[in-house]
């Protein structure tokens, strides 16, 4: 591999917290418990469906989250109920962490008709209107503008929700990013437009690097062209990220203006289940990776503050995995759906009509 790949295996130009510094997880340890807790609770998730999908018990496709959890695990923290998330295809812990219920999207994965959509979306379509996600989007950067959309809508209907929409760093190269950028920074300078951008940078667009892609690698900088004002943040570090999430929200909510937020980190798994061999990266690299998995630095830091022990950690991860198995018995023990929902959902109904007509 160019020597880039192994500059890449560092931080990035994002100062860490072991640069920053003392940590402050004293001042709030206990909800960072819980976040542990969700943050372990969607890797064994992933980790069931990746087997799940290994049997051919999952159908379609199936991208993973995993290396990535400290990103939608602190944004998410920032979430009022009333505000909406959007993202691409790699879905499962943004719906998970909003609450939806577990069995019901690995049901989905499985295609069984108890699953969230009804078995007719798989992993790249989920959906849950009443926790606010409206997915779930294979084309990518396709649900850019649907975001910059909703935002628009939420401020048009005088609400002071939000929006956050999720995009990966290979989104950036395609023409919807622009286009709904552009129109997020014109409609923000009327406070029209609560949308905050989370720029989930992996380094990688399934086998091509950054590098490989765009001449101007300071991604989140191309957010300036268009007005829309952010900043970057080590995303393997859940503090850091809460931090950021908390305080970008709450100055989208109330301008009425985007942000975007570039949280560098790395897929330290396969992009999809057909990236058997990685051959665009080295091991080395992963390897470097996986030392900064965000669920690893967090629980050090949790240990080593005394906010847990080894114990509680085994405790965690057991209990994790018992509820997993009935989540995965679930799914399998769950029907297909019946022949007729073939020609139900085609289109949409009176109402599911969302607007005035
Ligand atoms: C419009 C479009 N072009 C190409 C693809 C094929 N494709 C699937 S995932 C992917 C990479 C996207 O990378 P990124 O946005 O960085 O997200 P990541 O997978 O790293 O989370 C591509 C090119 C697609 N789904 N849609």
């Amino acid at each position: 591999m160019p020597a880039e790949s192994e500059e890449r295996a560092g931080d990035g130009g994002v100062e860490t917290q072991e640069q920053r510094g003392a940590s402050s997880v004293a001042t709030n340890g206990d909800h960072l418990v819980e976040l542990y807790k969700e943050m372990v609770f969607i890797r064994v998730f992933e980790e069931a469906c990746s087997r799940g999908f290994k049997k051919g018990k999952v159908g379609g496709y199936m991208h993973v989250y995993i290396g990535q959890e400290a990103i939608a695990t602190g944004f998410l923290d920032a979430y009022r109920e009333g505000d909406r998330i959007i993202t691409a295809y790699r879905d499962h812990p943004h719906v998970l962490l909003l609450g939806s219920d577990p069995k019901a999207v690995m049901a989905e994965l499985y295609g069984k008709g108890t699953g969230m959509v009804k078995g007719k979306g798989g992993s790249m379509h989920l959906f849950d209107v009443e926790k606010g996600f409206m997915g779930g989007y294979g084309i990518v950067g396709g649900h850019i503008p649907l975001g910059v959309g909703m935002a628009y809508a939420l401020r048009y209907e005088e609400t002071d929700h939000i929006v956050q929409t999720y995009l990966g760093d290979g989104s950036m190269s395609i023409g919807y990013f622009h286009e709904a950028v552009n129109l997020a920074g014109l409609w923000g300078k009327d406070g029209m437009c609560p949308c905050l951008f989370i720029l989930e940078n992996n380094q990688y667009g399934m086998g091509t690097s950054v590098e490989r892609t765009t001449a101007m690698t300071d991604l989140v900088r191309k957010f300036d062209a268009y007005g829309v004002e952010n900043e970057k943040v080590d995303g393997m570090d859940l503090e850091a990220v809460l931090e950021v999430a908390h305080r970008a929200a709450e100055r989208v909510r109330e301008t009425g203006k985007p942000y975007a937020v570039e949280a560098l980190t790395y897929r330290t798994v396969p992009h999809g289940a057909a990236d058997f061999l990685e051959k665009y990266r080295t091991k080395d690299e992963i390897n470097k990776w996986r030392k900064r998995d965000p669920i690893g630095l967090l629980e050090h830091k949790l240990l080593e503050n005394g906010l847990l022990d080894q114990d509680a950690v085994e405790e965690i991860r057991n209990e994790t995995k018992q509820t997993m198995s009935e989540v995965t018995r679930f799914a399998e023990e769950s029907d297909e759906p019946p022949l007729e929902e073939l020609y139900t959902d085609v289109y949409a109904g009176e109402d599911e009509y969302m607007g005035e007509k």
